[in-house]
């Protein structure tokens, strides 16, 4: 074998080597799109002010993350199945992450006129 048809022979090589990686490459892109969770986890905020939550019904996915907000002068809790902020001081926050579906109403301890749904899809 010559050093020309050996250098023949390494190019094409080297061409099916080359297009083997640039096959498996998109083949992972593919299956890494694929695996992808359907939504992307996301945080959402519950404003309490005037002895309200708003808003009063939320909907969110398993995952997400619920931020309660004081707004008030006043300390209030998110408290009910599975809740519990415990008190919230005026102008603070306390963050949930939800992690199992289902329905869950909850008050606010202080003021037990002050209620609100969390629904976990
Ligand atoms: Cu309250």
């Amino acid at each position: 074998m010559n050093h020309n048809k050996l250098n023949r022979q390494i190019g094409r090589t080297l061409m099916c080597f080359s297009a083997f990686l640039l096959f498996a490459f998109c083949t992972a892109s593919v299956a890494q799109a694929q695996s992808k969770p359907k939504a992307a986890k996301k945080t959402v905020v519950v404003n309490i002010k005037n002895y309200e939550f708003s808003p009063a019904t939320l909907t969110v996915n398993v995952g997400d993350t619920v931020v309660w907000r004081n707004g008030d002068v006043t300390p209030h809790t998110a408290t009910g199945k599975g809740i519990n902020s415990g008190s919230i001081a005026a102008g603070g926050s306390w963050s949930f992450t939800a992690k199992k579906k289902g329905s869950f109403a909850y008050i606010c301890t202080f003021h037990p006129t002050m209620k609100g749904k969390l629904i976990v899809k």
